[in-house]
């Protein structure tokens, strides 16, 4: 595992240069620097301040469906208010110079796509889509019922509306995760961006990558399991380190 000098950044640009299938998985910190909270900082993460027991599964949602919904739309509005960052950035140009780009992305927000990203894996959900808790339907919601105490009813079943967020103990998008899935076992290449690498499945997507090959570039701030593993582990902000390396790609090809 190298880190952040000069030298890792160029052999980082190289590695990039060669690949022609790149992965890149993104986690909470990449939306970081645009103010969107993290989980498990243990300052002022989410999950230091609130239990994902009681806020992010099915049985807190039975058991407080009212707080749940105000907690989830009082992050949507926190997303809706955030700017897309240079990291952001960075990522919707690699996807436009590369040849085979596959963005998978824990985030719930929608910020790569509002920076250009064109094709988004959204791993865990989407916090500004909604659907019913029971029956499955989808939801467009007026401004009205998203500021309500409590969830809207279903229209076609009367069940609660929910955000369409993968809660902990639920299956992932099956179709989504397929995708990943097969993009991760057949890259050369694969960038990890601003995740603690503790969620699965999600975490096992760049381990399987390597057990096919695949070197690992990981740019986070702190070392986490997927930087011990990586070949690059690039230590800064992804806001700074990834226009760094776009500039770097740009210059040597
Ligand atoms: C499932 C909801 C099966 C949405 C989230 C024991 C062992 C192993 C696994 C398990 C286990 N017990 C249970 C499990 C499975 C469980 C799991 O992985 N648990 C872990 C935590 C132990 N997984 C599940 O339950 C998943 N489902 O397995 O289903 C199944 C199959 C069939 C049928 C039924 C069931 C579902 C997982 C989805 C969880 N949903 N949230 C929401 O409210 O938003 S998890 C939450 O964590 C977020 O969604 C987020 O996407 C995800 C990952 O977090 P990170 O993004 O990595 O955030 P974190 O704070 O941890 O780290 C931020 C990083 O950024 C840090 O490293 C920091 O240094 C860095 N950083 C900070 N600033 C910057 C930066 N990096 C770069 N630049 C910066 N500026
Ligand atoms: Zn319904």
């Amino acid at each position: 595992m190298s880190t952040n000098t000069a030298s890792a950044l160029s052999a980082a640009a190289s590695l990039l240069r060669q690949a022609r299938r790149i992965v890149c998985l993104t986690g909470s910190g990449v939306s970081a620097e645009s103010g969107v909270a993290t989980f498990r900082n243990v300052e002022n993460g989410l999950w230091a301040r609130f239990d994902p027991q009681r806020l992010a599964t099915q049985e807190g949602f039975a058991a407080n469906p009212g707080l749940v919904w105000q907690w989830y739309m009082h992050r949507l509005d926190a997303v809706e208010q955030a700017q897309p960052n240079p990291g952001h950035s960075a990522l919707a140009e690699l996807e436009h110079r590369l040849p085979v780009f596959t963005l998978v992305t824990q985030n719930v927000d929608d910020l790569h796509e509002r920076s250009g990203s064109r094709h988004v894996l959204h791993l865990h959900g989407r916090i500004n889509r909604f659907h019913c808790n029971v029956c499955g339907f989808d939801h467009d919601l007026r401004s009205s019922e998203r500021r309500a105490t409590a969830p809207p009813r279903c229209i076609a079943c009367g069940g609660a509306v929910r955000p369409s967020v993968v809660w902990f103990g639920e299956p992932l998008p099956h179709r989504l995760l397929d995708k990943a899935w097969q993009a991760s076992e057949r890259c050369d290449l694969f960038l990890v961006v601003g995740t603690s690498g503790l969620v699965y499945p999600a975490a096992q997507l760049p381990l399987l990558a390597q057990q096919h090959g695949a070197p690992i570039i990981d740019i986070n701030p702190e070392v986490t399991p997927l930087s011990e593993q990586a070949e690059i582990h690039l230590a800064g902000r992804s806001g700074a380190l990834l226009p760094r390396l776009l500039e770097l790609l740009g210059k040597e090809t």
